[in-house]
């Protein structure tokens, strides 16, 4: 095809190679969840079918791009660590977002059924997703300390408001105005005062997100006898996604896996 007259056209497709040596993040977000969630009558405020099912999808990027290290999921969304030297795709942008993207909402749509099997899939959902490039570490670590301090401040607002209106009778528009300006410690204190909820004993997974990591396993650690070393040719580097549901702000989870920053 490349001799033909017509071949000049493909010198429009301009590159877009992404910077070296910089963290790419991608995160993708359910369109028009607000609607989806209702339709397809998920739990108030925090489904936990509805969660998994964003867990599996997750997974199935991570199984199909290997040099995504960690995810972090919450709600609707999701973002996905590359490892900072990773070539996939030659590093080229739309190239890995779109196949990020399409590849976590075909998941979704395909896993539906094992998650919600009594709400059928009234139209295809789909998601929206973009990329941001890190420049440093730190950088990163922030990043995921912004997505799950969003995740703890929509979830306490969440939870409170919910028990306002299903336990403690409120309408929503008498919930938004008891809340309306509270600070974290006084939802907390409605939460407890009220309907006796300790929210640090509110399942981790709605407080924390999911948080989906890359360990790095050495199979057949066998030891040479004479130089006392690993055979190199035993040495078969595995990995495998773990799940957690765990703090990511504070420094210990990331000094446990330094891999992950490297
Ligand atoms: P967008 O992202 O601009 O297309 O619009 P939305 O509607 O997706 O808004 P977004 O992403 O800011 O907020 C997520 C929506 O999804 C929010 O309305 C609540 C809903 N949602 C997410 N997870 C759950 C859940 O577990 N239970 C319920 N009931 N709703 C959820
Ligand atoms: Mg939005
Ligand atoms: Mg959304
Ligand atoms: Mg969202
Ligand atoms: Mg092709």
């Amino acid at each position: 095809m490349s001799g033909s007259k017509y071949a000049y056209v493909k010198g429009y497709e301009l590159p877009d190679t992404i910077l070296p040596n910089t963290y790419i993040v991608v995160r993708i977000d359910g369109r028009a969840f607000h609607r989806l969630s209702q339709e397809h009558s998920f739990v108030k405020p925090n489904d936990e079918r509805a969660l998994s099912l964003m867990d599996h999808a997750a997974r199935d990027v991570m199984d199909e791009f290997k040099d995504v290290v960690l995810a972090f999921g919450e709600s609707d969304e999701y973002s996905f660590l590359f490892r900072k030297s990773t070539a996939v795709y030659k590093r080229r942008h739309a190239k890995i977002l779109t196949t990020v993207t399409s590849l976590f909402t075909s998941s979704y749509v395909f896993n539906w059924s094992r998650y919600l099997p009594e709400a059928p899939l009234k139209y295809p959902p789909s998601f929206d997703g973009r990329i941001v490039l890190y420049p440093s570490s730190q950088d990163v670590r922030d990043y995921f300390a912004w997505r799950q301090v969003d995740t703890h401040i929509n979830n306490l607002y969440n939870t409170t408001f919910w028990a306002l209106v299903q336990q403690g009778g409120e309408s929503t528009t008498q919930a938004h105005q008891i809340l309306k300006g509270t600070v974290s410690k006084a939802k907390q204190e409605i939460l407890f005062s009220r309907f006796n909820i300790n929210y640090n004993d509110t399942p981790e997974r709605f407080r924390k997100g999911s948080v989906q990591v890359r360990e790095e396993i050495t199979a057949n650690p066998e030891i040479d006898e004479t130089s006392g070393k690993h055979r190199k040719t035993d040495l078969r580097v595995e990995s495998r996604i773990v799940s957690h549901h765990c703090d990511i702000i504070k420094d210990d989870f990331w000094i446990a896996r330094t891999h992950l920053l490297a």
